[in-house]
């Protein structure tokens, strides 16, 4: 198969960028329109309201019982209009691309991102990585991230960063990523998909390339096994309880109903932003999740305070 065109990376510059688009001409032909309108009505009020106010003495108006010409023409020619305008967005939605509609050969996302109920699992193709609620990107380089959801539809929104893109089940979008400066950056699900929507928060940390290569292997590495006693134990209560049901942790349990917490300790908040991450406010979160969060799918487990004192320790440790 010789003749299979290799990938040129060069092609990447012509990728759909919806912040580069341009003005499109139906936009601005409904704006010039619409202010246009607007502006005739306006001053035809105004005048009326001049030209025609009551004035000491002068009776009744002269009554106006209807122009059949005018009323044809007022009704024919808005109706003309908007049939134009919809012809015309009907044909811009046709041959407008979608960002990701026209992806290159060989050209893969960076993230692959899955909204869940409520929180977000992201997954890095090209390392391996795999985060949750919390991604990291190279500062001054745009990232391609893939869009889909589990179950309900959600929107995956980091204003700084970009714009908004739906997720929905069993479809693909991809969306542009790009900050400018290293910093973090918040993100929300925009689109309402149950109870704990508005707790379903995203944090971009965009760090500097060298810094971003090194969590990258950071993230790759599982992290080393603690030699304290209040974790090793914290590690045995997470066993013991099942925890690995619905939870990854490189080289200890690989569910997925629940967030990847490989390096949870590295992690900035807890359950998607509803808690900083401290080990006071995870300790508050493992005695009641559902006193924390109502209705998020992690049961309350009624653990103990020593059982709750271990898996803090351990969960912590794991950076
Ligand atoms: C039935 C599945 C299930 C089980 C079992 C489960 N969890 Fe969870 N857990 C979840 C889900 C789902 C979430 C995400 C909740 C949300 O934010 O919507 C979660 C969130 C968490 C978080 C916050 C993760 C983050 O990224 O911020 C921690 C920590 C956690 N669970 C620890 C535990 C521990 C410890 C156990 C065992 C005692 C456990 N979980 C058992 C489903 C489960
Ligand atoms: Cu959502």
């Amino acid at each position: 198969m010789g003749d299979t065109p290799s990938f040129d990376p060069s092609s990447l510059d012509e990728l759909v960028d919806i912040n580069s688009i341009p003005w499109s001409p139906l936009f601005i032909f409904i704006m010039v329109v619409a202010v246009a309108i607007s502006l005739l009505v306006a001053g035809l009020v105004a005048y009326s309201v001049r030209r025609f106010r009551a004035r000491p003495g002068g009776g009744v108006p002269r009554q106006d019982f209807g122009n059949r010409n005018l009323e044809i023409a007022w009704t024919a020619a808005p109706a003309a209009l908007v049939i134009f305008v919809f012809g015309w967005t009907f044909l811009t939605m046709r041959t407008t691309p979608t960002p990701g509609s026209d992806l290159p050969d060989g050209r893969r996302p960076d993230i692959v991102a899955v909204g869940q109920r409520w929180w977000w699992s992201f997954h890095y193709p090209e390392s391996g990585v795999t985060v949750a609620n919390e991604i990291h990107i190279p500062a001054g380089r745009r990232v391609l991230v893939q869009l889909t959801s589990d179950e309900v539809q959600h929107n995956f929104w980091i204003p700084e960063l970009g714009q908004k893109m739906d997720m929905y089940p069993g479809k693909t979008n991809y969306l542009w990523l790009e900050a400018k400066e290293p910093g973090i950056y918040h993100g929300v699900c925009a689109e309402y998909c149950g109870t704990q929507h508005a707790w379903m928060r995203l944090i971009a940390v965009a760090q500097p390339e060298a810094e971003y290569a090194a969590w990258v292997r950071d993230q790759q590495t599982a992290p080393l096994p603690v030699a304290e006693p209040l974790p090793q134990l914290g590690r045995a209560i997470y066993i013991a309880r099942n925890c690995g049901s619905c939870h990854a942790i490189a080289t200890v349990s690989e569910g997925q109903a629940g967030p990847n917490l490989t390096h949870f300790g590295s992690r900035l908040t807890i359950s998607a932003g509803v808690l900083t991450n401290t080990p006071e406010n995870l300790a508050i979160y493992l005695r009641n999740p559902q006193a924390v969060k109502p209705g998020i799918f992690m049961p309350n487990f009624r653990l103990s305070e020593e059982e709750i004192a271990a898996l803090v320790a351990y969960l912590e440790s794991l950076r």
